[in-house]
């Protein structure tokens, strides 16, 4: 019974999913999901991929949290179209949240979708959202462990980012086995060491393969 329960929520999800891109893609937007840890950066790296990027494109943001506004305010200093979505006790975002919050968001002319998914490397895998890539964030705070802790998030990234690059000197990070664990999980994953906070070389690689990815799905 609970595995059917389980079965058509995901089901339903995919459908909702399926009706997103197919909308996305009609208005000549690409979508990006990015996920990560509770506090890995992923709001620094919106704000700071909006600024950098903004003059040669429209970008509208989705960010979901469980209670506040708080991301969506730092967001909307640089990108107008910013909308929050609050998933009360809910550990991720799914379909329906995106696809209410599109409602509230004018197309016209956007090219970039970002959305920011709620701090949690677990659930956000399993759930489509209409997106076409996922980015998976991991930082050097949280312990070098991560990736084969949470494998699949490292499976279901199109792209492997690990920022606070500024803080490796600091804490107890072994570089090399992160990159060995995350290819081990993924071989031909990309990853992407950066300081989103800084805004370093490894951001311009960063809003580079945005801008790659979507010139090859055009
Ligand atoms: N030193 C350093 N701090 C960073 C960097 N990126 C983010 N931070 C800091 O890390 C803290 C959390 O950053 P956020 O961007 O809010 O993280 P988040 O992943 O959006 O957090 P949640 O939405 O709560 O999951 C803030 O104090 C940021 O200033 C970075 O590259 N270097
Ligand atoms: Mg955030």
């Amino acid at each position: 019974m609970q595995v059917q329960v389980v079965e058509n929520i995901l089901k339903l999800n995919d459908e909702l999913a399926g009706m997103n891109r197919q909308a996305l893609r009609k208005s000549g937007v690409f979508t990006i999901d990015l996920l990560g840890g509770p506090g890995c950066g992923k709001t620094t790296l919106v704000e700071r991929t909006v600024e950098m990027l903004s003059s040669e494109m429209k970008i509208a943001v989705i960010v979901g949290d469980l209670t506040t506004a708080r991301d969506a305010e730092r967001i909307a200093k640089f990108c107008p179209q910013t909308v929050q979505v609050n998933t009360g006790k809910g550990c991720h975002l799914e379909a329906h949240h995106v696809r209410q919050a599109m409602g509230k968001i004018d197309f016209s002319g956007v090219d970039l979708l970002i959305v920011e998914n709620v701090g949690n490397l677990v659930c956000p895998v399993g759930f489509d959202l209409g997106q076409d890539v996922k980015v998976t964030m991991f930082c050097t705070t949280e312990g070098v462990d991560k990736p084969a802790k949470y494998p699949y998030a490292v499976d279901a990234a199109d792209v492997v980012l690990l920022n606070k690059m500024d803080l490796l000197q600091y804490v107890q990070f072994e570089i090399e086995q992160f990159r060995s664990d995350v290819k081990r999980l993924k071989p031909a994953v990309e990853i992407i060491e950066c300081s989103a906070l800084k805004g370093d070389a490894g951001m311009k690689r960063w809003t580079g393969w945005i801008k790659e990815r979507m010139a090859a799905r055009k």
